[in-house]
């Protein structure tokens, strides 16, 4: 029987536990596991290998992106930087020019200097995909993190000539997109943000359906060893069971909230892709369920005092939480791109990021409102 994606998230990787019964199956704590002779074992021999609370929320995270295969990293980043490891020096990688800071970071101020190349361009505009004979992938995110641009992933993947495709889907979450079904080779996730759902843990994923890319990169797990620990294995596969209900409500939020900021004489821009005014809104409908829980504004004035000003809104890094997060992309999450990249970008001094939470929209709104007021 083919499960419904909600149903997927509760019981994939939830068997109830074997030995006792217990319908939340433990966290296994352990670093190693006991051999009846050497090399003979139920299927674990060290924790850096292969940890059945890791296991586990595997098979859940393969589920959920449509995959025959999951691998999870001690961050986001640790999950990147395992794929970028698939690479040899002189091969290319063709990025979008709007991604995590910490993305374009790894890629300039570690892997470059391995030999790789990188260079940037807006994919939202398919025809600035083009590839170069040693581009070897192609890395995009959708939405944009923090511009919020969409990419038509079916349309890069056409254009692809044998370069991997990796989408960073972190900011839509497998409930609202899943980029292998449109022809992607694999998808990326910060589980600390939307997966998790809690801000309570740091950890990333990998999803794909190629044999082959998959054995490396569990290989590159073993050896490289940037793995999660069973506690925070826990917690994903916990935040995961509630993805769909969350992920409704981050996007019924952010959609009226998105209709509010339009709306006010003290915003320049709002960058939400559920809003018809948005450049790819039309491919958003398309290739999305929903428009999710993250948008970004611009102020005509003074962000600093309006950030002041807000009572429920936390001002902080990170995203995907239960509680709504405001974030200064330029002096906090892009911080780490030189300041004329930033102003190649449109990453202003008065662009704001908000991650919506599931609070009431009514407060969500007062707060930005009373903010508002103040400047
Ligand atoms: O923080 P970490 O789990 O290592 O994930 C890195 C990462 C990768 N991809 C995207 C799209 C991200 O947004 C992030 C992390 N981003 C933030 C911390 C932030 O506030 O934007």
């Amino acid at each position: 029987m083919k499960l419904h994606f909600e149903t997927q998230a509760i019981h994939v990787g939830s068997d109830s536990d074997a030995a006792t019964g217990a319908v939340i199956p433990p966290i296994y704590a352990t670093s190693t596991y006991e051999q009846e002779a050497p090399g003979v074992h139920k299927g674990f021999d060290y924790s850096r290998a292969d940890n059945p609370t890791r296991q586990r929320l595997e098979h859940a995270l393969a589920a959920l992106e449509g995959a025959e295969y999951a691998i999870t990293f001690a961050s986001g980043v640790a999950a990147t930087s395992a794929v970028v490891t698939l690479l040899k020096p002189k091969d290319h990688v063709l990025a979008g020019d709007d991604t995590y800071g910490g993305t374009y970071r790894l890629f300039e101020q570690i892997y470059r200097k391995y030999g790789l190349e990188f260079s940037y361009v807006d994919t939202s505009c398919l025809d600035s995909v083009s590839i170069q004979k040693n581009t070897k992938m192609i890395w995009i995110e959708s939405p944009t993190n923090p511009l919020m641009k969409i990419t038509d992933i079916a349309g890069v993947a056409k254009r692809k000539k044998g370069a991997l495709l990796v989408v960073d889907n972190t900011f839509a979450s497998p409930y609202l997109q899943r980029p292998l079904e449109l022809g992607a080779d694999l998808a990326m996730h910060s589980t600390t943000k939307y997966l998790g759902g809690h801000s309570d843990l740091i950890g990333g994923a990998l999803m794909t359906n190629d044999k082959a890319i998959y054995e490396e990169l569990k290989f590159i797990q073993k050896a490289v060893g940037a793995i999660p620990s069973p506690f925070d294995c826990f917690l994903v596969h916990r935040g995961i069971k509630t993805l769909a209900v969350r992920m409704k409500a981050h996007s019924e939020n952010a959609q009226r909230i998105a209709e509010f900021l339009s709306e006010s004489p003290k915003v320049k821009n709002v960058y939400y892709p559920g809003l018809p005014s948005h450049p790819q809104h039309e491919v958003a409908r398309r290739q999305m369920r929903a428009f999710s829980g993250m948008l970004s504004f611009e102020l005509k004035a003074d962000a600093t005092r309006f950030l002041r000003n807000l009572k429920v809104i936390v001002l902080a890094e990170s995203l995907g939480g239960i509680e709504s997060l405001i974030n200064h992309p330029a002096i906090m999450t892009h911080a780490s791109l030189p300041a004329e990249e930033r102003t190649r970008r449109g990453i202003g001094d008065n662009l704001l990021r908000l991650s919506v939470g599931i609070e009431h929209p009514d407060d969500l709104i007062a707060d930005l409102e009373n903010a508002l007021s103040a400047i």
